[in-house]
């Protein structure tokens, strides 16, 4: 019985939804990437008149592709490639073996279109199975699924991977918390999968309600879709009672299931490289960086029939590791996005992402983990404040002590001087998808 009882264990702590793939050793790994990239290439070469063309004006047929470092001869691909082919001339089959299209709404502009095929639909779901139990999930659990469904890859990519796995979904998609925290209480949800900020909101508003998630059959939290910190992951872990992993996917490439911290480790996101091909470049230069140097993330798909995608800038900047993971996973592993080139912050000449204030906020005394960064022009200077919330109601001048003491640590901790405005709790947005932590209050250009 004992035996059995803890073959069993071991079994479920390394539980691979495709053991297979997940432990190849690494030099097999590397053979069947190149083979699918080659794939990949002439797909995109033959049946795409905008790879046909960017291939050309570089100078390089499929066929140069020899070893994988030869990738770096072929051109990149980035968002406005999208937008200039708007709304399908990126796809590589005809529209009507297009059975979804999904979209993210751009700031300006066209939003981006992405659509899928009967596999890619399947790899999709299989992707997203693998990644949910790598986080820790199980067939047989309860799934809260809280991210939007709709446009938004978010839930409907988590939904067919909950289902693949052979767990049971509770589509809730985003927001009415309160009803949200019912169902998960009366359900006896196992999972909460939910961007990181409405993971927040939704353990506040329980604790609000005086219902205790964190006593009951939650275990694990896959919280991505925006940056976050390890402070954030603390606190969530911590009021709810579970362990949380990260989970990183992009619409252009796939949308969640790109990559997912393992439960074992909770230290990096293994990307998944039967199916994509990860490199780091410099953001400016664009040459290619070595392994563990920090820089942004190009993904080139390999198993993509609608929408092949060569060298996607994607604009986060990480690094990547090649080190054994004690989950005996051989995949690369990711290491936590930081934030996008576009959202750095340059505070009176330091450069900054908003989830490094984050990380120097969350768990700082008095205040609570709730946040945003307002941007001003003031005479001709861009002005950053911050916006954080008292733990509890506090008189004003207190309050003044408490944005002293914030401005201060920020200073220390990140070099950054900025106003400090420590708000009343509930005061600052709650989020019920990605967070917006910056409200840029600049007149726009042009106006
Ligand atoms: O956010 C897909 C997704 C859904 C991932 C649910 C995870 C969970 P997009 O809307 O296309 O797709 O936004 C992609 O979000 O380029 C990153 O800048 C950011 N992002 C996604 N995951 C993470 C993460 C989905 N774990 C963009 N950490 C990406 C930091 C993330 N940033």
């Amino acid at each position: 019985m004992v035996t059995h009882a803890s073959h069993r264990e071991d079994a479920s702590s390394r539980a691979y939804f495709s053991p297979d793939i997940e432990a190849m050793p690494r030099k097999q790994l590397q053979k069947l990437q190149l083979e699918r990239l080659r794939r990949t290439l002439h797909t995109a070469y033959a049946h795409v008149p905008h790879y046909k063309k960017s291939f050309d004006a570089a100078g390089v047929t499929p066929f140069a592709l020899r070893a994988q470092g030869d990738l770096s001869r072929f051109p990149f691909t980035s968002k406005a490639d999208l937008r200039d082919n708007y709304p399908f001339g990126l796809f590589a089959v005809p529209r009507e073996k297009v059975l979804r299209l999904h979209a993210s709404s751009g700031t300006t502009g066209k939003p981006t279109v992405v659509g899928y095929t009967a596999a890619d639909l399947a790899n999709w779901a299989l992707l997203m199975a693998r990644s949910l139990a790598c986080a820790g999930a199980r067939a047989g659990d309860i799934v809260h699924n809280a991210y939007g469904y709709g446009l938004f890859t978010g839930g409907l990519g988590f939904h067919d991977g909950v289902q693949r796995l052979g767990c049971t979904v509770v589509p809730a998609s985003g927001g009415g918390t309160e009803r949200q925290v019912r169902l998960m209480a009366d359900f006896g949800a196992n999972v909460l999968c939910a961007t990181p900020s409405y993971a927040l909101n939704i353990a506040e508003v329980a604790e609000r309600m005086g219902v205790d998630l964190k006593g009951g059959p939650l275990r694990v939290g896959v919280f991505g879709a925006e940056p976050w910190s390890d402070g954030l992951r603390r606190e969530l872990q911590s009021r709810l009672g579970l362990k949380a992993v990260d989970v990183y996917g992009l619409s252009e490439v796939l949308g969640p299931g790109v990559a997912v911290e393992c439960h074992e480790a909770q230290a990096g996101l293994h990307g998944w490289e039967d199916h994509f091909f990860f490199e780091v470049i410099d953001p400016e230069t664009g040459e290619p960086r070595e392994m563990g140097e920090s820089g942004e993330l190009v993904v080139t798909t390999l198993a993509k029939e609608a929408l092949p995608m060569v060298r996607y800038r994607t604009r986060d900047i990480t690094r990547l590791s090649d080190e054994p993971c004690p989950c005996g996973r051989t995949h690369v592993r990711i290491l936590r996005v930081t934030g996008r080139s576009d959202d750095m912050l340059i505070i009176r000449g330091v450069n900054v992402y908003p989830s490094q204030i984050e990380a120097a906020l969350v768990g700082f005394p008095r205040i609570a983990p709730h946040y945003q960064l307002v941007l001003e022009r003031k005479g001709a200077l861009d002005e950053v404040g911050i916006e954080v919330e008292a733990e509890a109601v506090t008189e004003e001048a207190r309050r003044r002590e408490i944005a002293d003491a914030v401005r201060y640590h920020l200073k220390s901790a990140l070099g950054v001087t900025c106003e400090v405005t420590v708000k009343a709790p509930g005061e600052v947005p709650r989020s019920e998808g990605k967070a917006v932590r910056v409200r840029d209050l600049r007149p726009k250009s042009g106006a």
